[in-house]
């Protein structure tokens, strides 16, 4: 498209193919309508829920194609794609091959949104939707007017925009998959977060190195740096952004200047101060963060960062976190039958994210298995195994886990449920899980695997849990 031009005035007109019909396909395509472009929306899929949203955006002026998409309609100018859709797709690559600019949701968003609001964004294995969160909350402890927006759920096109009376929201707190930072090019957010890196989505990228380095490109020139100086990459990729800018560091132990940390049982910044040599703000206390396990502490700090680099107060920090909920199927504690606790952490869906779910407890009977992505779990299992009272694996992936168990915890008992129904193969589960518990015992549902080989999703995994443990005699 020619350049002389601002971007959203160049719309108008243009041939624009829109990949994906899911969640984020249809509001990028009546933006793009309203801009006065020539939408065509093309998926894969063909079936009836498709059809229906496909037969609303035809009535909105889309053009839209559904089963075989492997090249972008003749004349296209430009393609938006949803985020799920690998750099290797035939349509994409076809796209790449002829020349035309490929871009994401999130980037269109960005070329489009008005000037003046400010994008905080965090990305990270794990803990991003639960720091997108608590971040919104003290946004809006500190009277601004704030929207959670992402991979959290609601396209950030939805939000970004102003409205029919021309109102937008003031500030994003924005969560940022890999998948949106690959197809983001000239995303400038004010502030930004790696809250950790560990392998995930490998087949998708092909590897850790270019998923470290999508997520890496959060930290655009200007962009304030904040980073998990406990986690490797996180600094590793905060140090290779913007020089020109801070890089506020954050850990569970005494902050340095320039730092938010925790002392004795506070969370303190010794970052946005007037005078961080001598002095430092309390913002909270352990016990305003739910729940207060390590790594969520560390995302309560992030979050911290985040607000506190626009300006938000310590007394709203702590009024934030103190309305925060916890999502579902994060840590979620279900019931305690017999002296044994059960929680639900099927939102752990990659090794990382099991592993600090893990160390949050003495001695576990630990309910894993799915689909690894990919991913290795030796480190996991090793570093597990003196908690482990037992596992009980299920899913496709499951004799992996229980290679790392023979080698690395051979003396665990180990269950394995081979029944693939999601339904009956969880009440196996927790009647097996049970079995193994001692009382002062969890059993802990932290996969390390994404659940789609035998559940629509994490939340009906974790739902299906959650109803067999509720059912069991108290
Ligand atoms: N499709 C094709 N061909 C492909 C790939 C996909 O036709 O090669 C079609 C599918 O049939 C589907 C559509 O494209 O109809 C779906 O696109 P999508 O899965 O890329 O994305 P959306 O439905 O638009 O949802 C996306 C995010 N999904 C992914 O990144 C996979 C949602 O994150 C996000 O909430 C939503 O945009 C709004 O921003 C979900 C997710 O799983 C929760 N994220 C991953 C994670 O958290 O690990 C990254």
């Amino acid at each position: 498209m020619s350049e002389t031009t601002s971007f959203p005035t160049r719309l108008s007109g243009r041939a624009v193919c829109v990949a994906g019909l899911g969640v984020s396909g249809p509001p990028v395509a009546r933006v793009l309508l309203a801009h006065g472009a020539r939408v065509t929306v093309v998926d894969g899929r063909d079936d009836d829920a498709t059809r229906r949203v496909a037969a609303d955006l035809r009535v909105e002026g889309a053009e839209v194609e559904l089963g075989a998409a492997d090249v972008p309609p003749p004349g296209t100018d430009l393609v938006v794609t949803s985020p799920g859709w690998r750099p290797d797709s035939p349509l994409l690559v076809a796209a790449a091959e002829a020349g035309i600019e490929v871009i994401g949701d999130v980037e269109l968003a960005w070329r489009l949104k008005p000037a003046d609001q400010i994008w905080l964004a965090v990305t990270g294995t794990n803990g991003k939707t639960t720091t997108v969160r608590m971040l919104e909350a003290m946004l809006r402890a500190g009277g601004r007017d704030a929207i959670a927006v992402g991979n959290v759920g609601t396209p950030v096109i939805e939000a970004a925009l102003p409205d029919e009376k021309g109102a937008y929201p003031g500030i994003l707190a924005v969560e940022l998959s890999s998948f949106q930072l690959h197809w983001s090019s000239s995303l400038r957010p004010h502030a930004a977060v790696v809250l950790n890196v560990a392998p995930d989505h490998l087949d998708w990228h092909g590897g850790l190195e270019p998923y470290a380095e999508a997520k890496g490109r959060i930290h655009a020139p200007g962009t304030i740096r904040v980073a998990n100086t406990a986690d490797e990459w996180s600094l590793r990729l905060a140090q290779a952004g913007d020089a020109t800018t801070p890089l506020i560091g954050f850990a569970l132990d005494t902050p340095r200047p320039g730092e938010l940390g925790v002392v004795e049982d506070l969370l303190v910044d010794r970052a946005f101060v007037d005078d961080p040599l001598h002095s430092a703000e309390e913002l909270a206390t352990l016990g305003d963060v739910v729940p207060a396990v390590p790594h969520n502490v560390a995302n309560a700090l992030a979050a911290a960062a985040l607000a506190r680099s626009v300006g938000v107060a310590p007394g709203a920090v702590r009024a934030g976190l103190a309305a925060f909920a916890p999502e579902p199927h994060r840590i979620a504690h279900v019931a305690t039958v017999g002296g044994v606790d059960y929680v639900d952490d099927s939102k752990a869906t990659n090794p990382h994210a099991a592993a600090a779910s893990l160390a949050s407890y003495a001695s576990v009977v630990w309910v894993a298995g799915g689909l690894l992505k990919g991913a290795d779990v030796d480190a996991l299992v090793r570093s597990a195994a003196p908690r482990l009272r037992g596992a009980v694996l299920i899913g496709q992936d499951r004799a992996r886990l229980r290679a790392a168990l023979e080698t690395h915890a051979p003396d665990v008992p180990v269950v394995d449920i081979a029944d693939t129904d999601g339904r009956s193969a969880m009440a196996e589960v927790v009647k097996s899980a049970s079995e193994l518990a001692r009382e002062g015992d969890t059993v802990l549902l932290a996969p390390a695997a994404a659940s789609m080989d035998m559940y629509t999703d994490y939340n009906a995994r974790g739902d299906a849990f959650t109803e067999v443990v509720q059912g069991l005699d108290v």
